[in-house]
């Protein structure tokens, strides 16, 4: 990362909400691209993910930490330019026992501006929910995020009830989150992985090929 990247990451680490929202907005005016800027921003994240896991941030810090990449993203949103329309209908959410959803948000923000319709079912949702979905929305694509080693399991999970409901061969799956990995989508029986919300996007888009 060059140093206004790591310039940006190590305020949101530290909580600095005004100087954050600065320096995405003259990052933006400089024509910085706003990938480039969602991507520092992540690295932010995991910076304070790191502290956290070390003791050296609390529950609190993650909760505003992730109440300034809301605002920042709000911010980067209308910079993002939309392309043509009607791709394919995708249903994503959070998968149960897990709230996580900055990346999930950002993976469906990445969809729509990329011409997808994006159903969001928001966090912890339930097999039930994601097969109601189905049934209700007939989505092309079904995406599940986990940002958790435990929920990553409910992914799995997930996917076999909808065998067991006759669901799963209607839609393609494609999973991703933090713990998740390339191996964890093929053993599961996803079809797809994404290892951010870009790539998230170039799999659904070769899943149907449009
Ligand atoms: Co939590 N949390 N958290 N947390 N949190 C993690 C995930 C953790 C790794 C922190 C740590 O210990 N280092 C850890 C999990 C450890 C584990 O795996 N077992 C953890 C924990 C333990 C917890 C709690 C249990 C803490 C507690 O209460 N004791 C609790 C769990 C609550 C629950 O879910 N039931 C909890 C709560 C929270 C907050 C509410 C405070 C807050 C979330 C706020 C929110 O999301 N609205 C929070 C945060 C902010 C984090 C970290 C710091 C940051 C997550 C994030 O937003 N990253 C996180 C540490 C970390 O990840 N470094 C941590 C930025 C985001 C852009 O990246 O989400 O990875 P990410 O998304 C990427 C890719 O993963 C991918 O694309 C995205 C964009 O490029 N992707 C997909 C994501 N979903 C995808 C889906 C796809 C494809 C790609 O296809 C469908």
């Amino acid at each position: 990362m060059s140093s206004q990247f790591e310039v940006l990451a190590t305020a949101l680490s530290n909580l600095e909400e005004e100087k954050v929202l600065e320096t995405v907005r003259s990052m933006l005016n400089k024509g910085i691209d706003p990938k480039d800027i969602i991507n520092a921003l992540r690295e932010g994240m995991d910076k304070i993910g790191k502290m956290f896991e070390r003791g050296e941030a609390f529950i609190a810090d993650l909760v505003i930490a992730a109440d300034i990449f809301k605002k920042a993203v709000e911010i980067i949103k209308p910079h993002l330019k939309v392309v043509e329309r009607g791709k394919g209908r995708v249903v994503i959410g959070t998968v149960e026992g897990d709230i996580h959803d900055i990346g999930k948000n950002l993976v469906a923000l990445m969809l729509e501006i990329s011409g997808y319709e994006v159903i969001d079912l928001g966090v912890d949702v339930s097999a039930d929910k994601f097969a109601e979905a189905i049934e209700k929305y007939n989505p092309d694509v079904i995406g599940m995020s986990a940002l958790m080693t435990t929920t990553m399991l409910n992914q799995k999970k997930i996917i076999e009830e909808l065998k067991k409901r006759g669901l799963r061969n209607r839609v393609k799956i494609i999973v991703g989150g933090a713990p998740t990995t390339e191996a964890w989508a093929r053993e599961i029986g996803a079809d797809a992985w994404g290892s951010d919300c870009f790539d998230a996007v170039k799999k659904v888009r070769e899943l149907l090929g449009r």
